[in-house]
C-alpha cells in the first residue's frame, strides 16, 4: 500500500530499499537520553559528536550537580562541532538558501539560521525527525525560514542549482557517495560550497577494523574509507579547499561521554578506533566546479 504523507511525499518514493527502511526505522524509534538530555540544555538537539577539550573541573562537581554538569559540557562540545562546520560554509548572503542533508532533530540548521539569518531546508528519511524539527521551528518562531522535509538526500526533488551551501553532519555513512554527490552537483550552482563532517576508516591500516565494524553495527550504517570521499568528489567536480583531521579534537568528547550518565556502550569502539588509527574524524569543505 502506498501511504501519502502530510507534505505530499509518498513513503515508497522517499524510502526505497530494505536498507533505507531499516535506517528510517532506527531513527524513527530513537529517543536516546544522550541526545535528548543534551538537547534540553539549550533547546538545540544534535545528532553528531563533539570537538574540543572538556573542562576537567566538571569531574569534580559535587554529586548533586555532577550529571547535569557533564551533560552541559558534552553539549557545549556538540555545539562547538556544529559551529566549526558552519565556519567553513564561506560567505553567505541574506537571500541564499542552505541545505542540511540528513537534518536529524535540526540542531545544525537552527544554529545556521541564527548565524546567517537566511533560509534553511533540512531533509531526512525519518518522519519522526521531520516532525520534531518542524515543531522546534514553530516554537522558535522561524518556521517560515527553517523547514524540514520528508525527503531522501539521494533524490531530494528540490530545484536544481537552488542552494549556495549543502552540508552533511555525520550522515554520509548511510548512503552511496557517488549518488549523493551526483545529487548535490545538481542542487548547487557552480561555486557552491559543500561541507562534510564524517567518520571514515583509514585506507592505510588494512580496511575496516573490528572497532569500525562495531560502530557500523550499532548505528546500522556503512562507514566509508577516507579515499572514497576524495574519489567520489573528484568524479562529481567537487574540489576540496579544506580538509581538517579532527580525530585528536574529538577524543576528549568520547572520554567524557564514556564516564557520563548517558554513555550508550559504543564509546569504547570509538576510542579504540581513533586511538589505533583505523578511523578518522574529518571535516572536508569543497567547492562545486561543475554546473
Ligand atoms: C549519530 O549521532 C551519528 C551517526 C549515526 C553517524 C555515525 C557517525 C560516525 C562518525 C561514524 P547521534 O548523536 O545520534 O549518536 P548517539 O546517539 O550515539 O549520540
Ligand atoms: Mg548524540
Amino acid at each position: 500500500m502506498t501511504t501519502i504523507r502530510q507534505d505530499g511525499a509518498r513513503a515508497d518514493a522517499v524510502v526505497r530499499s530494505a536498507y533505507q527502511r531499516s535506517v528510517a526505522a532506527y531513527w524513527n524509534a530513537e529517543r536516546d537520553p544522550v541526545n535528548l538530555r543534551l538537547g534540553e540544555v539549550d533547546g538545540i538537539f544534535h545528532h553528531h559528536y563533539g570537538v574540543g577539550d572538556y573542562d576537567p573541573a566538571v569531574l569534580d562537581v559535587p554529586e548533586a550537580r555532577h550529571d547535569e554538569a557533564i551533560i552541559t559540557e558534552l553539549h557545549r562540545l556538540e555545539n562547538a562541532q556544529a559551529d566549526l562546520l558552519l565556519d567553513h560554509v564561506g560567505p553567505i548572503r541574506a537571500d541564499d538558501r542552505l541545505l542540511d542533508a540528513g537534518s536529524g532533530r535540526g540542531g545544525t540548521s537552527f544554529m545556521a539560521h541564527q548565524r546567517f539569518g537566511c533560509a534553511i531546508d533540512g531533509v531526512t528519511i525519518s518522519e519522526a525527525q521531520v516532525e520534531f524539527a518542524n515543531a522546534q521551528a514553530e516554537q522558535y518562531g522561524v518556521a517560515g525560514q527553517v523547514r524540514f522535509h520528508y525527503r531522501n538526500m539521494l533524490d531530494t526533488g528540490l530545484a536544481a542549482s537552488s542552494y549556495q551551501v549543502i552540508w552533511t553532519n555525520e550522515t554520509t555513512m548511510y548512503v552511496d557517495l557517488g549518488e549523493l554527490f551526483g545529487e548535490f552537483a545538481r542542487l548547487l550552482p557552480n561555486g557552491g560550497r559543500y561541507v562534510c563532517i564524517t567518520g571514515c576508516y583509514n585506507d592505510l591500516t588494512g580496511g575496516r577494523s573490528k572497532a569500525v565494524s562495531q560502530i557500523d553495527q550499532h548505528y546500522t550504517c556503512n562507514i566509508h574509507s577516507r579515499s572514497a570521499y576524495f574519489k567520489a568528489m573528484a568524479a562529481t567536480d567537487f574540489v576540496p579547499i579544506t580538509v581538517v583531521d579532527l580525530t585528536y579534537d574529538t577524543i576528549p568528547y568520547w572520554e567524557l561521554r564514556a564516564h557520563s550518565p548517558v554513555a550508550t556502550g559504543i564509546e569504547d569502539a570509538f576510542l579504540t578506533a581513533y586511538r589505533e588509527g583505523s578511523f578518522h574524524y574529518l571535516l572536508i569543505a569543497a567547492d562545486y566546479a561543475g554546473g
